[in-house]
């Protein structure tokens, strides 16, 4: 019966138990992960753009391997993602239809733009190392086929989050142009990054319902924190200031405490206002455009093959 199986979820959700494709769920449950799940493929993707602006003038051929080999990985990290938003009964299609109209969101991040060489460092050390923070506890996440998608992500993630700050430290340690070109990626990089865990906990609309399922483990605003203060200690080895004279160390809760975020700015980009959100999303819907060809040669090879083994 109905009851019955709703019982079942609730008890292995009470468990520590995953939850599989197969398995009976609550419609707003299988709801809420396509949203989220969308909506970080569609972040991976368009995450793409703002370090790709960079490949073809790094600064020597190893640092461009390196981005090529990063970029790509945001690539299989976004078809992963996709795959396992599958399980639910959404196509990959019908979810870049959605990211195309502008139906489902993608990471606030990405609509800053990457204005020197230095971003991408401050990108692999503060975007990589919040989503890093962000994701570490979705391997636990109660829905199987995404928390399997996050070990793997995060296997790769930390790998991404160790070559931004090892190139990061080259420039603070460079000269003194460099080191400022790195002090003002980092100043333009770090409010941003606080601000891809989203609303603060009383605002945020999904939060408690997220974390009775267990898709979420921790709040927004924990996940802040913990950032926060995996940062500080790491902005001191790199020799850079972390742009918030807010910023100290409270004895008491043995934490950092920190200035207010600039709410109205998230809003905003959230929005479609941000620096950079109209390039992004035509950008996409070219590539898209561009890509129709693939997708069809796939298609019908696939058919062709199907045809053969049939016969
Ligand atoms: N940007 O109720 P909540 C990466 C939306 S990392 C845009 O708190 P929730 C790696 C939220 O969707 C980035 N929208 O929502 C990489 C909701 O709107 P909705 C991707 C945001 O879901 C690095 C509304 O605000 N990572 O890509 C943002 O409980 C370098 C209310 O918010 C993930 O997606 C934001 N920052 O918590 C790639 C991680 N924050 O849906 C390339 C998985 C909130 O009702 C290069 N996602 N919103 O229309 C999550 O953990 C959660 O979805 C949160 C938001 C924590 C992001």
């Amino acid at each position: 019966t109905a009851e019955e199986a709703e019982a079942a979820f609730d008890a292995a959700v009470a468990a520590d138990e995953r939850i599989e494709p197969r398995d009976w769920m609550p419609e707003a449950y299988r709801a809420s992960l396509v949203r989220q799940m969308a909506q970080h493929a569609h972040s991976e993707i368009i995450g793409m753009q703002p370090e790709a602006n960079w490949i073809t003038r790094a600064p020597s051929l190893r640092r461009k391997a390196i981005l090529m080999a990063k970029v790509q990985d945001e690539a299989g990290h976004g078809l992963y993602l996709y795959s396992a938003a599958e399980t639910l009964g959404t196509s990959r299609d019908e979810l870049l239809d959605k990211l195309h109209a502008g139906r489902q969101r993608y990471s606030s991040i990405f609509n800053y733009p990457t204005l020197t060489w230095a971003d991408v460092g401050a990108i692999g050390w503060l975007v990589d190392g919040a989503a890093i923070t962000n994701q570490v506890p979705l391997c636990r996440c109660s829905y199987g086929p995404y928390a399997r998608a996050m070990v793997r992500i995060c296997k790769e993630e930390s790998f991404h989050q160790r070559q931004g700050y090892e190139s990061l430290l080259a420039l603070s340690r460079g000269t003194p142009s460099q080191h400022e070109m790195a002090q003002d990626a980092v100043n333009r990089w770090w409010w941003p990054s606080l601000m891809m865990f989203g609303p603060p906990d009383d605002e945020s609309a999904h939060s408690v319902q997220s974390m009775i399922w267990k898709i979420k483990r921790h709040s927004n605003d924990e996940l802040r924190q913990r950032f926060v203060d995996i940062c500080v200690p790491q902005a001191e080895t790199l020799g850079l200031t972390l742009p918030d004279p807010d910023l100290k160390w409270n004895e008491e809760r043995g934490q950092h405490d920190f200035g207010a975020i600039d709410w109205t700015e998230f809003r905003e980009v959230l929005k479609g206002n941000g620096p950079c959100n109209e390039q992004r999303i035509s950008q996409r819907r070219r590539a898209h455009e561009e890509g129709a060809w693939v997708r069809e040669a796939a298609t019908a090879y696939a058919a062709k093959h199907a045809a053969k083994s049939a016969a």
